[in-house]
């Protein structure tokens, strides 16, 4: 390969799709290939990868920043900034206690390391606040994932390419991915005459365009539409027996809830015909094979943790789960997110709303509640890393307000986001493509795999990776040296002859003398093992060394089976340095389907159905709907505010110009409504919500249905050159806190209430 081609990944989207960068001798990326070695994507990639160019060279930070009393920012030094944030945390946690500060974000699509690193400062302050953008989406699903298979960690995967039949639900997998190859993937099932693609959306999708069966739900109403299919089955007998009985407990409890489901009356409240739910529900019972593949559709809306719930139900209950072709558990090299015990058990809650946290973390639309009070328990400061809360927090004037009011805010970022323009201290993070890198989206099965990614560009100047920034906070804390320069010398020697275990005895030996440092396992390993590999960016890449020893200690056979020949110790060392020298990444681990069972956490390795609370609510269901109709008329649309497009990427890419079509981010409206509003094509509107507005340019299209409207997030972020008529509208302006689900705090925002007025363009400048 010549010398210009690098090898990396994507990280737009939480595939990470392998790249292979071409470069000129400035840097610019000229053109951008799918890398066929990479063990999962294969060579593929959709259209946003070729434009990453405009992430790697976007108007970056370029020093620590400090506000000054007057507003602005004056560049300070790296020792500076460090010092001047360490004394403070320290002030902060003497006078309130570790309690009073939080941290948010620690990875967006691409970049982990720097959560994981993160929890070393996080151990620092004794603080257990870790505020996730995943907070926002997924929480419902782990804690029913908790209940179900016994951790809020178990995570399963669809095999959607191999089922016989597949139904995506609240998803856009055309647009949006969430599996690896999803377009030629959906593409095949979709083809495929003995395939049936089954479709549940609001709108006519992309996807849905290619459903043999479309569902046209109404817009929140998925809880309905689930308990309708499985209130079917029920009390038609058509579950699955002998899997119930044999991988299941808690059904006899579950039953009679569903068979009191008024299964018409759902389906049509639901907005779909009950021939539609008896055909699907047969289909489902029928197939020899089912994969359900569900996203934001149904999480970020009404009904989200129960979404979760019945979701689940309807593949557990037809006993389409843990064989080839359905859904499946899967492992993690290191996981993604941990377990939280529930309150009444010891469980950790937040000091001011009282939330539990569901997989560790707390969720943004707390975030401004637990900040901006008088409470004397309130949180004074925040460290935010690869996230933009004011952007991308449910309501951005609060999220904005609660971090103007910290006594402490830092941001660590590329570029100067719209909560760094908030902060007080701005910290510059080298970019992706700069540093060693990785994800933990390593969630297939049955093979599993890891990406470490090496450096392709120079670090900019000034800037820091983000472990290093860590290492100098919590070390600037007096909280550890910041060298240890006999360890280094044993892990180097141990580099050499890892078989003697130089490095694990001498590193027990130290922690056992200086019991404090046990905090700082990842900062020792980074500074001595870390320091010791054989390329001079890898210090980060150390505690992947210890993640492999501990997958051997739970897979062994399963990674022997890819054909190491190694066994224990010697095969954790053979798995680190593969992972340590595949550019490309390569596979973990491969299991056998009657394995995945072991998978699953409760003792009795069964999946334990009933869950009281998720039945309960199925109870209430149709209290709700009467008190959304409601809420309904002052505001007569439902805003589905977040829309996956060709040319959105979360707020990974900034500069506007990136985008080859959609610049404005349109506002989808249903020609009905834009003649009654007498809006035509192109014309600005603005959308008002009880939180705020925002004026956007439209587009009419009947792939919204009447009463919905449909936009884009990722626009409106501040930009050299650019002004609010071609960076597109800040979706948060609209979105409230409190319009969200009671159990996992997860904001509805595919169900954001809002009225429209017609604007004139020239109202814009
Ligand atoms: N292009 C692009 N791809 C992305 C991202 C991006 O920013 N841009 N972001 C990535 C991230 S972080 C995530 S989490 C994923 C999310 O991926 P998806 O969840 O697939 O994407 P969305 O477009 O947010 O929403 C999915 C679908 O839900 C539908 N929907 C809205 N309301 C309802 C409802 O009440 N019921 C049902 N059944 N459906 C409804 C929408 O019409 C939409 O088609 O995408 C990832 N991929
Ligand atoms: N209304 C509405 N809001 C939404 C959504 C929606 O559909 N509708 N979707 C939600 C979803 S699913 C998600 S996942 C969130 C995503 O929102 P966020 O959690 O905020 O994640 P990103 O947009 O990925 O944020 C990436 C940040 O990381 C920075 N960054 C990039 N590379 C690096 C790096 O190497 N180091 C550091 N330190 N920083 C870096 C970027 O500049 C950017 O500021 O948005 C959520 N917000
Ligand atoms: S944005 Fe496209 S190319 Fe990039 S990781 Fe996602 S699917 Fe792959
Ligand atoms: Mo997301």
């Amino acid at each position: 390969m010549s010398e210009n081609i690098q090898v990396s990944a994507c990280i737009l989207c939480n595939q990470n799709c392998g790249i292979l960068v071409h470069q000129d001798h400035e840097g610019n990326y000229t053109k951008i290939l799918g890398d066929e070695a990479h063990p999962v994507s294969e060579g593929y990639l959709c259209q946003k990868a070729t434009r990453l160019n405009y992430y790697q060279k976007q108007a970056r930070l370029t020093s620590p920043l400090r506000r000054k009393s007057d507003g602005t920012f004056e560049e300070i030094s790296w020792e500076t900034a460090i010092q001047e944030i360490a004394d403070k945390l320290v002030h902060i946690c003497d006078t309130y206690g570790g309690k009073s500060i939080a941290y948010a974000g620690g990875g967006g699509q691409g970049n982990h390391m720097g959560g994981v690193f993160g929890a070393m400062l996080r151990a620092a302050c004794d603080t257990p606040y870790l505020y996730s953008a995943l907070a926002q989406e997924k929480t419902g699903n782990f804690w029913v994932n908790g209940h179900l298979f016994g951790k809020q960690n178990t995570n399963y995967c669809e095999a959607v390419g191999e089922a016989e039949y597949v139904m995506i639900l609240g998803a856009n997998p055309i647009q949006a991915h969430g599996f690896p190859k999803a377009r030629p993937i959906i593409n095949e099932v979709a083809r495929n005459k003995e395939k049936t693609l089954v479709v549940v959306d609001v709108r006519r999708t992309e996807t849905a365009k290619k459903a043999d069966i479309f569902m046209q739900v109404k817009p929140g109403k998925d809880a309905f539409l689930l308990a309708a299919l499985l209130g079917y089955i029920v009390q038609n007998g058509l579950e699955n027996k002998e899997f119930i009985a044999e991988r299941t407990t808690g059904f006899d409890q579950i039953k009679p809830h569903f068979e009191n489901i008024p299964v018409s009356e759902y389906a049509k409240i639901a907005g779909i015909d009950e021939s539609q739910i008896i055909k699907v529900a047969n289909g489902i019972v029928h197939a020899e094979t089912f994969a359900l593949r569900s996203d934001l559709g149904i999480e970020q809306s009404h009904n989200s943790t129960l979404n979760a719930y019945l979701a689940r139900l309807l593949f557990l209950i037809t006993g389409h789960f843990g064989r080839e072709g359905t859904n499946c558990l899967h492992t993690a090299l290191f996981p993604l997110v941990g377990h939280s015990k529930e309150p009444e058990k010891g469980g950790v809650v937040t000091q001011v709303t009282k939330m539990k946290g569901i997989g560790k973390l707390f969720p943004p639309n707390i975030l401004p509640l637990e900040i901006d009070t008088d409470h004397p328990k309130r949180l004074r400061a925040l460290i935010v890393d690869s996230t933009n809360p004011v952007a991308t927090y449910a309501d951005t004037k609060a999220q904005r307000k609660a971090i103007e009011k910290l006594e402490l805010s830092v941001v660590i970022d590329v570029a100067l986001t719209e909560t760094a323009q908030a902060a007080q201290y701005v910290l510059p993070a080298q970019s992706q493509y700069e540093k060693m890198e990785a994800t933990f989206f390593n969630l297939e099965f049955p093979k599993n795999f890891f990406h470490l990614r090496h450096p392709i560009n120079k670090p900019l100047e000034n800037t820091l990776d983000e472990p290093e920034i860590y290492h100098r906070i919590v070390t600037a804390m007096g909280e550890m040296p910041q060298s240890f320069p006999i360890l280094y010398q044993i892990a180097k020697l141990d580099r050499r002859f890892p078989m003697l275990k130089l490095f694990p005895t001498a590193l027990g030996i130290t922690t056992f003398f200086r019991p404090k440092w046990k905090k700082y396992p990842l900062l020792i390993l980074k500074e001595t093992f870390g320091k010791a590999l054989p390329y001079p960016y890898a210090k980060p890449a150390s505690f992947i060394w210890t993640a492999c020893h501990m997958y051997v200690k739970k897979y062994e056979k399963q990674i022997r089976r890819l054909g190491y020949k190694e066994k224990g110790y010697a095969l954790g060392e053979a798995l680190f340095n593969k992972i340590l020298t595949s550019k490309s990444g390569t596979l973990i681990s491969e299991h056998t389907y009657e394995e995945s069972w072991d998978l699953i956490r409760h003792k009795d390795k069964k999946i334990h159905l009933e869950i009281p609370e998720m039945l309960q609510w199925l109870a209430d269901l149709p209290n709700k709907v009467a008190q959304e109709a409601k809420h309904a008329c002052k505001y007569p649309f439902n805003l589905l505010a977040g829309e996956r497009r060709s040319y959105n990427a979360n707020t990974i890419i900034r500069n506007p110009e990136w985008r080859k079509k959609d610049t404005e981010g349109v506002l989808k409206i249903h020609p009905e409504d834009a003649a009654e509003y007498n809006v035509e094509n192109g014309d600005w509107v603005k959308l008002i919500s009880k939180t705020g507005q925002l004026k956007i340019k439209t587009w009419i299209t009947d792939e919204v249905p009447q009463g919905l409207l449909s936009m884009p997030h990722g626009y409106g972020f501040t930009y050299p050159e650019h002004d609010e008529t071609t960076i597109g509208a800040k979706v948060n302006m609209l979105t409230p806190i409190d319009e969200c689900d009671p159990l996992a705090k997860t904001p509805y925002h595919k169900n954001v209430r809002v009225k429209l007025e017609k604007v004139a363009q020239v109202e814009l400048v």
